[in-house]
């Protein structure tokens, strides 16, 4: 059986139906081998949370003051907190305050790649510019002359005008924002009065705005929530993206693999995990340049494997396989062949030194707001990056010897998955058929009916639900249903482990339409097979890649986003960014399901406005469906109103 084949059929056989935890094979024989090594882990530690806090759940408790913790009683008393916030407010404020963290999350993360592309241009780095045609693309958004000017010129105005807008202090909106978004939705938003200006200001003024005795308004509130969300999708995810791109290069897709069994049971096998290709790419570099030193002691080499985004921006551009996605973290430490795994920020457990503590295996923590007690602090900054990536990868050669054979147990499972489809390489493909409008292909095959749609899945995993499942099974039943589904964060990483992003899931999942479209397509862009059902286009910050994408369909055909038949899912969210990002997508005018519940339903108004009223401001809105099936039908439902509408 050939190794994607093992991806489709592992799933299909139901070989792991009779564990709530996960869907996945590998990650329940690690789930096994946990309980035979005594090793806790986020599963273990959810029981022990059981039964959650109900006020929590519903989102009515309040800590803003120190007359607090007030909470609501939804089925009595006390209706008000000691202010009188009822709670609406409370649960309005918690929202915004939610997305604030989610928003700072991802402007931060821009804002460290563009001081690494400051100091880059400025020639005081140990990076380079890679993505040249980023550089042109990127400025001629912003209006930025390129004739007859190199790369570094362009680029220095590229992060003049990036640092200006987190100095704005202008009511000008974000320049950013005006030169990526449609012109319709920056009318829209302008008509709403949720246009952000400068990003640090708005965070700034949303946690003044939520705390005591400011905004009595949960109608207010909600809107701030949505520019909130703005702030998000383009001081964090497009700007991120644009400037990652211009350092570390345009994605094109690329042959990979994914889950646990892409560790080497003879290799020093590093980990990159977190969120910045500034570390992860350094250490893929390194990796490769000290590759002899591994051998030196006895390793045949060293194997690289990612973990959450870090994992999924160095597959995009490096093609360096998954490991697996957010609840696969501990897993991969359990299987007691990672020599070091690598962090930097975001949505690493601060459980993994105390699991790594159980093998050989060492943490590194490489920036100043990302520190863990029991790991080693190998602080990264642009100027002493290759040193350190050397650091870290030597720290791994010499922790070979340590690694115990008795505790070693590499599932095996891996499964073929391509990624590195951004949006250059999908137009890339398609102007294969149509070389003057690469998009008439694709939206041919729309009114045709061939593709019925598109969905975007991206988020994480949260341990409330069974890890993979959700993703899979709403994704198996969209694709026969000939919707084209794109994928990010760790639920592209959960797809990739199934067989759906090699060109064998096109046959194994896709509906005929769809199938023949991806099969013309993979063939006229000489990948000799069809194209992957379900498309890679990387981390969670890669989201803005999708928007992008949204944007040129809206575009060629002269509609708003809110008009295309498309939709956006999270089915397993758990992160605040998971928040923000949808709020965004909601704000582009997409029907955006969430799979996990958010903490609003204390709150009949808040839940009504997100989930029926702000369609009528923006076109977009949520929905909350926690059966699979169910929420993929109701996508496709909207999907069919939605081509009715444009008369296809
Ligand atoms: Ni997105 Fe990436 Fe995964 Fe969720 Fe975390 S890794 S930025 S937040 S858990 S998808
Ligand atoms: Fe209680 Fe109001 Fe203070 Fe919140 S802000 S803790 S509801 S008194």
């Amino acid at each position: 059986m050939s190794e994607q084949n093992i991806g489709q059929s592992y799933y299909a056989e139901g070989i792991s139906a009779n564990d709530e935890r996960s869907i996945d094979p590998a990650v329940i024989e690690i789930l096994h081998k946990a309980e035979k090594d005594n090793v806790q882990t986020a599963h273990d530690r959810y029981a022990e949370q059981l039964p959650q806090c109900g006020f929590g759940d519903l989102g009515v408790c309040c800590r803003n003051c120190l007359q607090g913790p007030c909470r609501i009683n939804p089925f009595g008393s006390p209706r008000e907190g000691v202010c009188g916030a009822n709670a609406d407010l409370i649960v309005a404020r918690n929202l915004l305050r939610t997305i604030v963290g989610g928003s700072a999350s991802q402007s931060d993360h821009s804002y460290i790649a563009l001081q690494c592309l400051d100091e880059t241009v400025n020639g005081e780095s140990n990076y380079d510019i890679r993505g040249n045609a980023k550089v042109i693309s990127v400025a001629t958004k912003l209006g930025i002359a390129t004739e007859g000017r190199s790369d570094n010129e362009i680029a220095a105005d590229i992060v003049a005008a990036a640092y200006a807008d987190f100095g704005n202090h202008s009511s000008k909106p974000m320049r950013w924002l005006t030169a990526t978004a449609p012109q319709e939705r920056v009318d829209k938003w302008a008509e709403l009065g949720i246009l952000p200006t400068n990003p640090d200001r708005e965070i700034r003024t949303a946690m003044h705005q939520t705390s005591m005795g400011v905004d009595g308004s949960p109608i207010n509130l909600l809107l701030s929530s949505l520019k909130m969300g703005l702030v998000d999708g383009y001081a964090g995810l497009q700007m991120g993206t644009d400037i990652q791109d211009i350092l570390f290069g345009i994605p094109a897709p690329v042959k990979s693999a994914a889950n646990l069994g892409v560790l080497s049971s003879d290799k020093v096998n590093i980990i990159v995990h977190g969120h910045m290709p500034e570390v992860s790419e350094k250490i893929v570099e390194w990796a490769k340049k000290l590759e002899e030193e591994a051998k030196a002691v006895g390793a045949t080499g060293i194997q690289l494997a990612g973990v959450c985004c870090s994992g999924n921006e160095v597959l995009m551009r490096q093609g360096v396989p998954m490991a697996g996605n957010y609840l696969s973290q501990e897993m991969a430490i359990i299987t007691g062949a990672v020599e070091l795994m690598v962090v930097d920020i975001q949505c690493f457990m601060p459980s993994i030194t105390k699991v790594a503590s159980c093998y050989h295996t060492k943490v590194v923590t490489t920036v100043p707001i990302g520190q863990l007690p029991e790991a080693e602090y190998i602080p990264f900054t642009p100027d002493t990056a290759d040193a350190k990536a050397a650091e870290i990868v030597r720290m791994a050669i010499a922790n070979f010897a340590h690694r115990d054979p008795r505790k070693v147990q590499i599932p095996d499972y891996r499964c073929e998955a391509w990624g590195g489809f951004s949006v250059e390489a999908i137009v890339g493909a398609l102007s294969a058929l149509d070389a003057e409008k690469p998009l008439k292909p694709l939206v041919d095959n729309i009114i045709a009916g061939n593709v019925f749609g598109a969905v975007g899945v991206v988020g994480c995993n949260n341990v409330k639900v069974r890890q993979d499942f959700q993703t899979v099974e709403m994704i198996k039943h969209l694709l026969a249903n000939n919707v084209l589904v794109v994928a990010t964060g760790c639920t592209a990483q959960a797809l990739s482990k199934y067989g759906f992003m090699n060109p064998d899931g096109a046959a194994a999942y896709a509906g005929d339409g769809l199938k023949a479209v991806l099969t013309a397509v993979g063939e006229a862009a000489g990948l000799g097979a069809p194209l992957p059902p379900v498309l890679h286009m990387g981390s969670c910050v890669d989201n803005s890649r999708i928007g992008d994408l949204l944007g040129a369909l809206a575009g060629y055909l002269g509609v708003s986003i809110a008009d295309l038949p498309v939709a956006a899912s999270a089915p397993e969210l758990q992160h605040e960014k998971a928040v923000s990002i949808g709020t965004w997508a909601v704000a582009l005018g997409v029907l955006t399901h969430c799979g996990v519940v958010p903490p609003i339903l204390g709150s009949p108004l808040v839940t009504k406005v997100l989930t029926d009223d702000v369609e009528g401001l923006v076109g977009g809105k949520f929905f909350v469906e926690l059966d699979p099936i169910k929420a993929a039908d109701t996508m496709l439902e909207h999907i069919a109103a939605k081509r009715k509408a444009l008369g296809i």
